[in-house]
C-alpha cells in the first residue's frame, strides 16, 4: 500500500492543479509502473503531461530487490537522489552505492542500471540536454548531501547548496535549500526557469501565483515558468527541499 489512508475525503485534499503550478501530496500519489523497472512503484511527479514541464521527475519506491531489467535513461540526462534505503546505480561499468542523501548525475548518452538490496525510495529527474555550440557537455557527478557547500542567500532568507556544478556546460541545477524556522523569502520571485520542488523535511507556506498553500515533507510542487513564488518557513524543524531548476539556457 503506497499511501497511509489518512485522507478519505475531497474536503481534506491538498493536491492542486493551477495555471502556473501543480501541488502533489503523498496522499494524492497513485501506484504506477514504468517499463524495465521490476518491483518498483514509479510515480510521475512532473512530466510534459502536467503543466508544460520540460523535464521529468519521478518518485521511485523500490521493494527489496527492486531493479531495472534493461539499461535506462537513453536520450536524456539523468539525476538520481536516494531519499531512504540504499541504491546501487551502475553506469559505464562503475557501480555507485548510494546511501540516503547520495546522488549521481549522468550526462545524456550514458545509460544506467539501478537496483536496491532493501526497500528504498529514489527521486529521478530527467531531461533532454540542450547543447550549445562551442560549449563542452557536462561530466558525471557523484556526491552526497553531507559534502556539499551551503551558501547563505539573503533574498531567500536561507541557504542553498548546489549538488551539481553551475557552469555553462550544465543546463540543469539541483539545489538543496534549507531555512530557519520563521524565515521567509525577501522577495516574490518571477523567473523564466521552471522548478520541480520536493520537500525533504519540515513544513512551510508556499506562495504560488495567487495562492498560499501549506506544504510539508513529502510534498511535490511543479512551478511553471514565470510562476510567482515565495516561501515562509513554519513548523518546529528547519524545512528543506530539493529544487530542480533549468539554468544557463533561455529556452529557445
Ligand atoms: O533559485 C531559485 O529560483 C529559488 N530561489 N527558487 C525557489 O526556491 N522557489
Ligand atoms: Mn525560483
Amino acid at each position: 500500500m503506497t499511501n497511509p489512508a489518512t485522507v478519505h475525503h475531497v474536503s481534506a485534499n491538498r493536491g492542486r492543479v493551477r495555471a502556473a503550478y501543480t501541488l502533489m501530496c503523498p496522499e494524492n500519489l497513485v501506484e504506477n509502473a514504468l517499463p524495465h523497472l521490476a518491483g518498483v512503484n514509479a510515480m510521475p511527479l512532473a512530466t510534459p503531461r502536467s503543466l508544460p514541464a520540460q523535464f521529468g521527475e519521478y518518485l521511485l519506491e523500490f521493494e527489496a530487490g527492486g531493479r531495472s531489467t534493461r539499461p535506462l535513461g537513453a536520450g536524456f540526462e539523468n539525476f538520481l537522489y536516494v531519499l531512504d534505503g540504499q541504491a546501487v546505480v551502475t553506469a559505464e561499468d562503475n557501480g555507485h552505492t548510494l546511501e540516503p542523501g547520495g546522488y549521481v548525475f549522468l550526462p545524456e548518452g550514458i545509460e544506467f542500471a539501478i537496483e536496491t538490496p532493501g526497500a528504498s525510495r529514489v527521486l529521478w529527474v530527467k531531461r533532454r540536454y540542450e547543447p550549445v555550440a562551442g560549449i563542452a557537455g557536462p561530466d558525471i557527478v557523484v556526491g552526497h548531501i553531507d559534502e556539499v557547500t551551503h551558501h547563505a542567500d539573503d533574498t531567500i532568507g536561507g541557504t542553498y547548496a548546489p549538488l551539481l556544478p553551475l557552469d555553462e556546460r550544465y543546463d540543469m541545477a539541483m539545489n538543496f535549500m534549507r531555512f530557519e524556522v520563521g524565515s521567509r523569502f525577501q522577495m516574490v520571485e518571477v523567473h523564466h526557469q521552471e522548478h520541480g520542488l520536493y520537500m525533504l523535511e519540515g513544513e512551510g507556506i508556499y506562495y504560488l501565483g495567487d495562492d498560499h498553500v501549506e506544504v510539508s515533507a513529502g510534498d511535490f510542487i511543479y512551478m511553471a515558468p514565470y510562476c510567482p513564488q515565495s516561501f515562509y518557513a513554519t513548523g518546529n524543524t528547519r524545512p528543506s527541499y530539493l529544487l530542480y531548476k533549468d539554468i544557463n539556457r533561455d529556452g529557445f
